[in-house]
């Protein structure tokens, strides 16, 4: 109800607007002033705006930096990370500084040169200078940038090595599932045409390789400062594997497997202890307390980045780096998948 009058009352001061335009359309008519003719005062009045407008822009953009600064993901926690880390920063930097140029220039001229009875503009229709350092520059900063983000490319998306743990991440409308491609580090073979009861993935329950493969649903271990592969794989829709805190992120397609890898560098628990990701949990725990929530902890995430459909956002699973030894543990723990069904 309060939406529909919320419509209603933006719907009649849109009409109050034009009506009240038209009165003073009227009563510039009476006065006998053009009303197309824009006056001295009024390009004066402009330019000073828009110079005014300048600084107001500037401080709303450097208010959101600071306000927002503490939001940003914590350090990286996979080898690779602080490499892409650095590259965003020095994008950033980039587009930080022609930002800030651009617009002071842009709004700076509006107010110098607005329009006064007796100055007239000059026509210059070209320079060759001109064009080609407009062109070269931007050009070769965008090259050294293209150059650098494929090379991060590669280093995510190249083949893992040999000794890399193999594991197979299974999108569908909505969660995730992995499959550890167990003792001999090979997933089995899998077809959309197997799923059915029990067998939500598709493996071919008669693939040798399948045997010892371990499907989880509810959590991902991995142990820190040992490669991981990724192959990924959907079953319905175009999904997105995304894990922030190591920074990578591939599409999951139907039909195709696609994959990426890296190497974690922090465990969770050490995460859980690091000064900003306090400070986060703290301010996301105190506006949880106020709605009567109970509090979270701090865990690293697999989330689908593609708006997959109506619970496209519940779709995430819970991604634990352990020590080496902790994984191990946990790995003994799980029973392949064949011999639970
Ligand atoms: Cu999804």
């Amino acid at each position: 109800m309060i939406k529909l009058l919320v419509y209603v009352a933006i719907v009649l001061l849109i009409i109050t607007i034009a009506q009240l335009v038209r009165v003073f359309e009227l009563a510039a008519e009476l006065k006998g002033s053009k009303n197309n003719e824009v006056s001295y005062k009024d390009h004066r009045n402009q330019g000073r705006m828009m110079f005014g407008f300048l600084f107001l822009f500037m401080a709303f953009c450097l208010w959101q930096c600071l306000k927002y600064k503490d939001s940003i993901l914590p350090e990286a926690a996979s080898v690779h990370g602080k490499d892409l880390d650095w590259l965003m920063w020095f994008n950033m930097s980039l587009i930080s500084i022609v930002f800030v140029i651009i617009n002071i220039l842009l709004f700076y001229f509006t107010y110098k040169y607005y329009s006064r009875p007796d100055s007239q503009a000059v026509y210059y229709p070209h320079n060759n200078k001109l064009e080609l350092i407009w062109t070269i520059v931007p050009a070769a900063v965008l090259a050294v940038i293209i150059i650098l983000g494929l090379k991060m490319w590669n280093t995510i998306t190249e083949p893992a090595s040999n000794d890399a743990i193999v594991i197979e991440l299974y999108a569908k409308q909505f969660d995730w599932s992995a499959r550890y491609a167990g003792k001999d580090n090979q997933l089995g073979h899998s077809n959309y045409k197997n799923i059915g009861g029990s067998n939500a993935l598709g493996m071919d329950t008669l693939d040798p390789k399948g045997v010892d493969d371990i499907i989880v649903r509810n959590e991902l271990h991995i142990p820190v400062g040992k490669q991981v592969e990724f192959k990924i794989n959907s079953r319905d829709v175009i999904h997105s594997a995304f894990m922030p805190h190591f920074r990578i992120q591939m599409n999951a397609v139907p039909g195709m497997v696609t994959s990426m890898h890296m190497t974690p560098s922090i465990t969770s628990e050490e995460m859980r202890k690091r000064p900003e990701v306090v400070d986060q949990m703290k301010r996301i725990n105190d506006l949880r307390a106020k709605d009567g929530k109970e509090p979270y902890e701090f865990n690293y995430v697999l989330l689908c980045n593609k708006i997959c459909g109506a619970s496209h956002y519940n779709m995430q699973m819970n991604v634990v780096v352990d020590t080496p030894d902790q994984y191990e543990a946990w790995l003994a723990k799980q029973k392949p998948f064949l011999a639970k069904n």
